[in-house]
């Protein structure tokens, strides 16, 4: 089966590739996984987890050793389908197992600190899904766990994928390059309008006791990581409002819950988190930012959107146009200038060169495969993988800061 892959894609030079990938996922060392939660993170991680080493030289080979879900028939179909060699029906099992190295979380908010604590605890990496956690105490927590257990040379990594979007990290290399000049204004859109439909039912996305919050921690999160990781400021205040516009459900969505039809006679539940968040933020490099994340905006799907314009240059990123970053040089000649369409599928762009020949482009899955690329390596050289869970703290305290400037009305002027 491999043999016959590897000979369809000879043409565009991946034979070595392949080889060598196969060769060395049979002599380097493992890295043996626990993964808890096995629903759409659990399936995108899973295919990260099993594809990295196929694509790209690491320095441990991943292991998908055990997943971990309540339900024993549902979690066994679930390994069976990506690929895990074993199940446990309580993640703790999977904490305490000593053929694992490296728990990776893919739950609700509410379930990461305890996760993520136990398994540092018991000397084991992580990788914890976003929002770090629901609460900034949480996060702390979590944070300080995570500094000591570094000091020993185990470590944490926060799931903020769009990072590894080869686009997004091309922004960032642009940025660090002084390409934009002083950064002034920071334009983030994170829209999908899978909720738009009031009779899409109710899911734990929508259960403030479970999320956190809605809209706001679920993709405002990526937008508020995207933002202080490429502009290298954090946001030091913002000023926000939230709006729940469908205030009940149908109860009864399934464990991605991401969209579907309910029934509109079937019970109803409260939605207790925001299906809207927009807010505008000051930076400390003294950049402004104006900030937008919803699932009402019928007709954008996954919409997650970032603009900065600096001094001299400004890039854009859609990801309903993934490949693509949009890049604006002020020192073109006057008469030629515009934003350049740049097709981020060369081999000299980030992680690109490792996949298809130029042009092929790449899906929401490669971020993916690409955060375990630079989560393994790091671990391996014993360094500190980026985002920490310092970092994902630091988009925790913006999060409750949006809660709190919304839930505050001093400021809010009225038009009479
Ligand atoms: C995961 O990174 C995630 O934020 C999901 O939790 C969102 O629901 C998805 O729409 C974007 O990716």
């Amino acid at each position: 089966m491999i043999g016959a892959k590897i000979g369809k894609t000879a043409s565009h030079g991946l034979v070595n590739l392949r080889n060598k990938g196969v060769a060395m996922a049979e002599n380097t060392p493992r890295l043996r996984i626990g993964m808890v939660g096995y629903a759409f993170m659990g399936a995108v991680h899973s295919h990260a987890w099993r594809t990295a080493h196929r694509f790209f030289d690491l320095p441990l080979t991943p292991e998908l050793t055990a997943v971990a879900g309540r339900n024993l028939a549902a979690v066994t179909a679930a390994a069976e389908r990506q690929g895990w060699k074993s199940v446990e029906t309580d993640w703790r099992r999977l904490v305490e197992r000593d053929d694992i190295d490296l728990i990776d979380i893919c739950t609700p908010g509410n379930t990461h600190r305890e996760i993520a604590i136990a398994a540092l605890q018991a000397g084991k990496h992580v990788l914890c899904e976003k929002p770090l956690a629901n609460t900034v105490e949480e996060a702390e927590e979590m944070a300080d766990v995570a500094r000591a257990a570094a000091a020993n040379g185990v470590f944490a990594m926060c799931g903020f994928t769009y990072r590894r979007t080869p686009a997004l990290t091309l922004a960032k290399r642009f940025v660090d390059e002084g390409r934009l000049g002083e950064i002034r204004h920071v334009r983030a859109q994170y829209l999908q309008d899978w909720l738009s439909d009031a009779d899409a039912p109710l899911t734990w996305r929508m259960d403030k006791a479970k999320a956190g919050s809605g809209a706001l921690g679920d993709i405002g999160a990526h937008s508020i990581d995207t933002a202080q990781w490429i502009t290298g400021s954090d946001i030091a205040g913002v000023s926000a409002i939230m709006k729940t516009f469908v205030g009940e459900r149908p109860v009864g969505g399934d464990l991605v819950g991401l969209g579907g039809k309910g029934a509109s006679d079937a019970e109803k539940g409260p939605v207790t988190v925001d299906d809207a968040t927009a807010f505008t933020a000051r930076f400390d490099n003294g950049a402004i930012g104006v900030f937008e994340a919803t699932r009402f905006a019928l007709g954008r799907k996954n919409a997650m959107r970032i603009e900065v314009n600096g001094s001299m240059g400004a890039i854009a990123f859609d990801f309903e146009e993934s490949n693509v970053l949009q890049y604006f040089d002020g020192s073109d000649d006057q008469a030629a200038q515009g934003f350049r369409r740049i097709i981020v599928t060369e081999p000299v762009h980030p992680y690109v060169g490792n996949w298809w020949p130029a042009g092929h482009g790449l899906g929401y899955e490669h971020g993916f495969t690409h955060q375990v690329v630079d989560l393994v390596n790091a671990i391996s050289a014993g360094e500190q993988p980026r985002p920490s869970f310092d970092d994902a703290l630091r988009v925790q305290r913006v999060l409750a800061a949006v809660e709190a400037s919304a839930g505050d009305r001093s400021t809010w002027h009225a038009i009479s």
